[in-house]
């Protein structure tokens, strides 16, 4: 017999997967977008050494004196020196029963977030809201754009809906939907900012703005469009590296079509990321690409909206990206490896091992396993009950237990287990999974969020108008060094699967392939093999997200809105070693 789930992974796709009596993963063949396939994460999910037993001081140790020692560390100290930690290694809903404990108690969570948030910031500084377009709704769309995101490593299964359209990339990678694109602008990074006001300003001098739309929807454009024109042309084309011609060549690509740009995190990973986003928003706002069928700008959406979870959230929150660990009496890490993925490991390292009382709960030993001192460990998504949205698109998808095993404990049984003991109450499992249930629609056999927009911003914007930026910092960063570029590997998810080696330059950036360099920013230095990979400009180096010890030279700050963390926010000295 077949039965179906969805895949838990921190991904746009969001699969649907059957599994047969060997547990085998496969595409669902019957659903519109996973289309009978998944992607090498999935298809290798079983080969994963996973985290057998509990682990409490290097010993082995049951999974009741595991949660014994937990709940003794716990009760011993403040509550409010306790701090929870969730990564996206799972990113079911049901995951959040935990927080329901944590918050009951009154201890400290994170907010911001390693990954969109700096970019979400300056979506909803514009349109109020982050909808996005799915794959779905680009049946009519003619011309795609991909600005900082890389479709066939993040978003495989959009790939099939994409034929027979224009395509542009701006990327400083030639990715491999840059070699197949009608268009490839390989712009320096952190110039963005730069680009959609140019775009902007040429569009409007070559008469392309919607007047329409713009009257009715976002009529203060004006003084973003006195903003774009402080800029010096020339010396602001030459100082991103694209051409007039390039920019002729994107506006004559859509003009007059049903246009989509998707943007990915790459764009953002910038103390200005809310003021990129902002600034692409308010490019295809004058080319009134909201609202309309087949048009629009998509990044990460917002997986929980309209989604209400009978679960309490934490009140008391610090930034992720830099939290300071060894401020809490207890850390309790769940789903997420903090010590391999937040900005600045050697600070991350120092301050976690400074903290109280460590547990990490999680599928694989991890660098922050191996530096905790408890480890608990989970149960795959195979062997408990979740839920799923996404933000690629609105689906939502049950995700019910379909093998029973041994090893670990559930999210939800142990956000039970330590609610009983702090005499806090949860609800129960099926009582939790009947609230999600009545929120879900389901059409053609496949559930969606309840009131998930056709067409989104179809009624206009949630604050009544597009709102635009008269004010921008418009500094670009001259300082010596290379530009870094962490972005994500195709054969794994962050530090789950796979883990890449090495740092990658172009031949011509003058380093032979196959020595050591020293890689040094502001925050550390770290020795690295050189890898060649000519997809890259000359005046980059790219480290893959999940490469050992990546993040020692990512620095330690926060964007300026969105409390997101800022990878490439720093230059990179490489000397030979
Ligand atoms: N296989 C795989 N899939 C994944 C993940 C994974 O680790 N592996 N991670 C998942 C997660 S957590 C996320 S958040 C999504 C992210 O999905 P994407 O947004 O697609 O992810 P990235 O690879 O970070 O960045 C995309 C592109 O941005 C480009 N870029 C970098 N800097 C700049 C810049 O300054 N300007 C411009 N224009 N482009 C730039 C990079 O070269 C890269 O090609 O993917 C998800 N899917
Ligand atoms: N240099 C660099 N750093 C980055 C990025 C980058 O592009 N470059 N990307 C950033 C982004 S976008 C993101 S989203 C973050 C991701 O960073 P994290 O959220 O820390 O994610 P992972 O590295 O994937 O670690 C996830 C862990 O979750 C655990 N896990 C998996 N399934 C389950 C489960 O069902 N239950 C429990 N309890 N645990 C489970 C696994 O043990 C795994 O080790 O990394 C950020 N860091
Ligand atoms: S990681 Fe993404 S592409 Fe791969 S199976 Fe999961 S949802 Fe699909
Ligand atoms: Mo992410």
């Amino acid at each position: 017999m077949m039965l179906t789930t969805a895949c838990p992974l921190d991904c746009y796709d969001a699969c649907r997967i059957v599994i047969d009596e060997h547990t085998k993963l496969k595409g669902d063949k019957t659903h519109p977008v996973t289309r009978g396939y998944l992607c090498p994460n999935l298809n290798h999910f079983h080969e994963q050494k996973r985290l057998i037993t509990p682990r409490l001081n290097g010993e082995i140790v049951t999974m009741d004196e595991a949660l014994e020692a937990l709940i003794g560390a716990m009760k011993s100290g403040k509550s409010n020196s306790i701090l929870y930690y969730r990564g996206s290694g799972n990113v079911g809903l049901l995951q959040r029963s935990t927080e329901h404990f944590f918050a009951s108690i009154n201890a400290v969570g994170t907010s911001g977030s390693l990954c969109d948030s700096a970019g979400e910031a300056g979506i909803l500084r514009g349109r109020g809201s982050n909808e996005i377009i799915t794959p779905q709704m680009l049946k009519s769309t003619e011309t795609v754009i991909f600005w900082g995101r890389n479709p066939h490593t993040t978003h495989s299964h959009l790939l099939p809906f994409l034929e027979g359209k224009n395509i542009i990339v701006i990327d400083p990678i030639q990715t491999e939907m840059a070699k197949k694109a009608d268009l490839h602008i390989q712009i320096k990074p952190h110039c963005d900012l730069h680009l959609a006001l140019l775009l902007s300003r040429f569009a409007i001098i070559e008469g392309l703005q919607d007047e329409e739309f713009l009257e009715a929807h976002a009529s203060e454009y004006n003084s973003f469009y006195e903003l774009s024109q402080t800029l010096r042309i020339k010396t602001t084309l030459e100082a991103i590296d694209v051409s007039l011609g390039q920019i002729g060549a994107v506006l004559d690509l859509i003009r007059g079509k049903k246009c989509v740009i998707f943007v990915g995190v790459g764009v953002q990973k910038y103390r200005n990321g809310a003021d990129i986003l902002h600034a692409i928003d308010s490019f295809a706002a004058i080319m009134g690409l909201f609202g309309k069928e087949g048009c629009g700008v998509s990044y990460l959406g917002d997986s929980l909206k309209g989604i209400e979870l009978p679960f309490k959230k934490i009140a008391h929150r610090v930034s992720k990206a830099t939290v300071d660990f060894s401020k809490y009496n207890c850390v309790f890490v769940q789903g997420g490896n903090p010590l391999s993925q937040m900005p600045a490991t050697t600070r991350v390292k120092a301050s976690f091992e400074n903290a109280g009382f460590k547990v990490y709960f999680g599928l694989y030993e991890n660098e922050t396993s191996l530096a905790s001192d408890l480890v608990i460990p989970a149960k795959t998504f195979l062997e408990k009950n979740d839920f799923r949205s996404s933000y690629g698109d609105y689906t939502f998808q049950e995700m019910p237990r379909l093998v029973e095993c041994e090893i670990g404990i559930s999210e939800y049984d142990l956000a039970l287990s330590l609610c009983e003991a702090f005499g806090e109450v949860l609800v129960s499992e099926e009582t939790c999974r009947a609230k999600l249930r009545e929120q879900m629609e389901i059409s053609e056999g496949v559930g969606y969020r309840l009131n998930a927009p056709k067409i989104p911003y179809e009624t206009g914007f949630e604050n009544g108008v597009f709102e635009f930026s008269d004010e921008l910092d418009l500094e670009i960063d001259k300082s010596e060094g290379f530009h870094l570029i962490t972005s994500k590997h195709p054969k794994g998810l962050n530090s789950q699967f796979y883990q890449a080696k090495g740092v990658y330059m172009h031949p011509e950036a003058g380093f032979e392939e196959g020595i050591t360099v020293e890689l040094t920013s502001k925050s550390g230095s770290v020795d690295m093999l050189v890898y060649h990979d000519r997809r890259l400009r000359n005046d980059c180096v790219l480290i893959y997200s999940g490469t050992p010890d990546a993040n020692v030279i990512t620095p330690a700050l926060l964007s300026y809105e969105g409390e997101g963390a800022v990878y490439q926010e720093t230059k990179i000295k490489v000397t030979k070693k």
